[in-house]
């Protein structure tokens, strides 16, 4: 049986920008400039070893006393950014597929690092179409280690090698090729170079294709 697993930001939606948003106000806090390039390795990291490396990147030592309440202000940035989040800003294809899967029984899981991940399914509405939710309160290792997903694909009961991950992040698609799953990158006119497929967006996947790829 085959098995769809999701990425959240930058998948379902697109937090991706309020994450860089609420990290520059941080990085900014410890008069350092977060550039494009170096938000692109934060995507699909944990909050705390995206702060790790910021930190790293300024060349900046804090102790974790004041990590704590870096991660609980950057949380609190994002959580304002988000709140108005609903249905609208499901980004396109994410429907189209949910609606395939239960058509063709394929089971969806969600696999995202972030720990507001249920919060952000139900404000769009589609929380009850997930099987499976693994977010960043279930797993230890963040992505590229690819715990997230092997969970994912263990909750849902299948084969690994069954399994469809799509995902927006380098480190993302890392961890579903260290799973053996079938990595899907989306990420517009860009690439990310280890992925096994890549498309701009969800919604440019043709349907024939899932009938092909495993
Ligand atoms: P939170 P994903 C990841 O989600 C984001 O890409 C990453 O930028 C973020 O640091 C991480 O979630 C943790 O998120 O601060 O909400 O717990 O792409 O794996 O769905
Ligand atoms: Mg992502």
């Amino acid at each position: 049986m085959k098995a769809f697993i999701f990425d959240l930001d930058g998948i379902i939606v697109d937090t991706a920008k309020y994450h860089f948003k609420s990290w520059k106000i941080i990085s900014k806090s410890f008069g350092f400039e977060l550039s494009k390039n170096q938000n692109e390795l934060l995507k699909g990291v944990s909050r705390e070893e995206s702060l790790d490396r910021i930190l790293s990147w300024g060349g900046i030592s804090i102790d974790k006393f004041e990590k704590k309440k870096y991660l609980e202000k950057k949380n609190e940035l994002y959580k304002d950014f988000i709140n108005n989040l609903s249905q609208m800003d499901i980004l396109p294809g994410v429907k189209k597929l949910i609606d395939f899967a239960a058509i063709k029984g394929i089971p969806i899981a969600l696999g995202s690092a972030s720990k507001n991940a249920h919060q952000i399914l139900k404000k769009l509405g589609i929380k009850s179409k997930f099987k499976v939710i693994i977010d960043g309160n279930l797993t230890s290792k963040s992505k590229p280690h690819p715990e997230v997903f092997l969970k994912g694909a263990q909750m849902l009961g299948v084969n690994p090698k069954k399994v469809i991950v799509f995902e927006d992040s380098i480190a993302g698609v890392e961890a579903a090729n260290k799973a053996k799953m079938v990595s899907v990158a989306i990420c517009g006119s860009g690439k990310i170079e280890n992925a096994r497929f890549n498309f701009n967006s969800l919604d440019d996947i043709p349907l024939e294709f899932f009938e092909n790829v495993i």
